[in-house]
């Protein structure tokens, strides 16, 4: 509690905070995210043809299946990001970080519906050299799974040096990121939003954008990574605390709370992030979970929300005062400015659980202005009275329901177990096991490759599962461990059959007929989760925990779907070797320092 009173409280007396002492460029170089004047995000971008006046033409959110009928509009929209190591203060506190562009956070990728994404990544990350590899959160990746980023799976690392181009269609619409798949690289920064627009499911006036929540880590990645996957009797690690949290990459940090000795140029007011409201008008933010394990818990004083969408997936919208986000998860969110006259500020907040993860300072502070409000003072607003339920759940299932409805059929072709567990192995290694696996990649060797030209045995550390030619699959998965995980699935929007605690029933499905769809979904201490795809996305789609830590001591699977079509793609044996060669070439010379899973 002390140390909550410390920084926050000094903030929320409108000591620190609101006039920062860093520049921007000190906190996050050239990002200019959380700073006055919030840019406004228009409904689609223009320079598309716009037959029936949308990119889109007639489809709406009502009547078009996302998953059948997404246009092709032949429009590129091109981005270069070059990422290299950089020295920032995001919270006051000096940190190595990885940079794109020189930004943290990263700029925002923007595309219509149907559009092509393309995005050339030049790695210069040098003092010490390492690979990189992005993946694109949440999109589908069809006819295109070599474009889906995880290196060891589904392309080679792109070498110290080198450049690669993805290229990949704008499938889904809403709201999303993108991060690096190389070990846990994006907990230093290589990360961003995504915004693809598309039909809307409720009105509103403005889109203030993303609103990134990251908790994060004074370390270095490779230095939390090291404590993680060190023995247990040996200092190892497996649950590493978070030291701050940030909204938009900003927040202050109490200096004094530094380890003794601790000599890292540190200062307490580094400034938080600022947003505008215009009074009496709604505003669309874009909630995202973009951090490395901190379950959030965000609300805005005074307003309630209307949630919209859950990641890709639109919902008939509902309200609430908090919305609960494990890592990699986002929700789109109404809120209109009618909570007192033009002068008015409130706190945006967003809480780490202390119940379901492990953070030294959970409580992150945004100010929003109205549109006449004096931007230099501190907001004197309450918090909403919403004790944290500890379940580590997402909202309730019941109340997301899919704006689009899709019924899954009641008669999979296939239904199996992929149960969660951890082991401590004969070295006293703490490692996360999916189905009784624990994963290590190996970066040379892509299993997509090998799928494509006929190869289907892998060593047991790359845990593929194969579901051959089954067109539907359902999957349980219980979790007897202690601890939550958000568990993403790459390549499809996963039917949520159920979730809760204990084992499953065997029977019970929350909204058989239209139940929620999304990309990650959170699994509780002691819990299940049941999910079920249809198997219309040929590829080899990981399907692991989102917290980095978790996926380092191997918490992964392989979903190898379709293989007999993996092997119709004959683009693979073109795309493949560009990073492949380059990698065998730099790692002739250099050994990779993979001390974890290398995802
Ligand atoms: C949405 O699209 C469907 C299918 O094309 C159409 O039948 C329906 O009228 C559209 N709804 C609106 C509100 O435009
Ligand atoms: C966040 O923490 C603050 C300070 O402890 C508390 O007042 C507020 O209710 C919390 N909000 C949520 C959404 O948990
Ligand atoms: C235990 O796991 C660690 C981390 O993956 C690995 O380096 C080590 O070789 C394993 N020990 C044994 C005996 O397999
Ligand atoms: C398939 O790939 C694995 C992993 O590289 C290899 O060990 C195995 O020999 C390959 N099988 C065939 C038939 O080539
Ligand atoms: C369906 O999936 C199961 C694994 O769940 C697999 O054992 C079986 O071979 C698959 N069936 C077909 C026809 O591919
Ligand atoms: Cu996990």
């Amino acid at each position: 509690m002390a140390l909550l009173l410390g920084v926050v409280g000094d903030i929320l007396s409108g000591v620190l905070g609101i006039i920062p002492a860093l520049t921007q460029q000190q906190t996050n170089g050239n990002s200019v995210w959380g700073t006055l004047p919030v840019p406004n995000f228009p409904p689609f971008l223009t320079n598309n043809p716009l037959p029936n006046g949308y990119p889109w033409g007639l489809r709406n959110a009502s009547g078009s299946n996302p998953y059948t009928d997404a246009p092709y509009t032949g429009v590129i929209r091109s981005y270069d990001f070059t990422v290299k190591r950089g020295l920032i203060a995001p919270d006051g506190y000096q940190k190595n970080v990885l940079l794109i562009n020189d930004q943290f956070p990263g700029p925002a990728i923007e595309a219509n519906w149907g559009d092509t994404i393309q995005v050339t990544v030049h790695n210069q990350i040098t003092g010490p050299e390492e690979g990189t590899s992005f993946h694109w959160h949440g999109l589908l990746q069809k006819q295109t799974p070599w474009m889906d980023g995880v290196p060891g799976v589904e392309q080679c690392p792109i070498a110290p040096g080198e450049s690669f181009t993805y290229q990949f269609q704008a499938d889904l619409y809403g709201t999303s990121w993108y991060h690096s798949h190389y070990s846990a690289q994006y907990s230093d920064g290589l990360l961003g939003p995504m915004i693809i627009h598309g039909p809307e499911n409720a009105d509103y006036d403005i889109d203030l954008g993303p609103v990134l929540l990251t908790d994060t880590y004074h370390k270095p990645y490779y230095e939390t990574v090291k404590v993680v996957m060190a023995p247990l009797d040996q200092g190892g690690n497996p649950r590493p605390a978070s030291d701050n949290n940030l909204i938009n990459g900003k927040m202050d940090f109490d200096c004094s709370t530094v380890a003794e000795g601790d000599t890292t140029p540190c200062n307490s007011n580094a400034g938080i992030s600022k947003f505008t409201f215009t009074t009496g008008k709604t505003h669309r933010l874009r909630l995202i979970n973009a951090g490395a394990e901190g379950l959030q818990r965000f609300s805005i004083d005074g307003h309630k929300m209307t949630v919209i969408a859950n990641d890709f997936v639109p919902i008939q919208p509902y309200e609430t005062t908090v919305v609960t986000l494990g890592a990699g998860q986002r929700s789109d969110v109404l809120v209109t400015a009618n909570q007192g006259s033009a002068q008015s500020a409130f706190w945006m907040r967003s809480n780490i659980s202390t119940i379901c993860s492990s953070s030294n300072q959970p409580n992150a502070l945004a100010a929003i202005y109205y549109d006449k409000a004096d931007t230099n003072k501190a907001p004197t607003s309450t918090a909403w009275d919403v004790p944290d339920p500890g379940t580590c759940a997402n909202d309730d299932l019941s109340l997301t329901v899919p704006y689009y409805p899709l019924t899954p059929t009641d008669h999979p072709a296939t239904t199996r177990h992929l149960d969660i567990n951890s082991e401590v192995n004969a070295t006293n290694h703490f490692l996360w096991t999916v189905d009784g696996g624990t994963f290590r990649s190996d970066y040379n060797s892509p299993t997509l490759l090998l799928a494509n030209e006929g190869n289907f045995t892998y060593p047991p550390e790359w845990n593929v599962k194969n579901f051959g030619s089954n067109s539907t699959i359902r999957v349980i998965v219980n979790n007897p461990t202690s601890s939550s995980h958000p568990m993403h699935l790459h390549g499809h929007n996963m039917f949520i059959l159920h979730e809760g605690p204990g084992a499953w029933d065997g029977t019970s499905i929350t909204n058989p007929n239209n139940p929620q769809r999304r990309d990650v979904q959170m699994l509780r201490p002691g819990g299940h989760i049941v999910w079920q795809i249809n198997a219309d996305n040929p590829g080899v789609w990981p399907f692991h925990c989102h917290i980095v830590w978790h996926l380092s001591a191997g918490f992964y699977a392989t979903i190898l779907e379709r293989p007999a079509d993996i092997e119709k793609y004959s683009q693979i044996p073109m795309i493949m070797p560009q990073t492949c060669t380059d990698w065998a070439a730099w790692t002739k010379n250099n050994v990779p320092d993979e001390i974890d899973s290398g995802v």
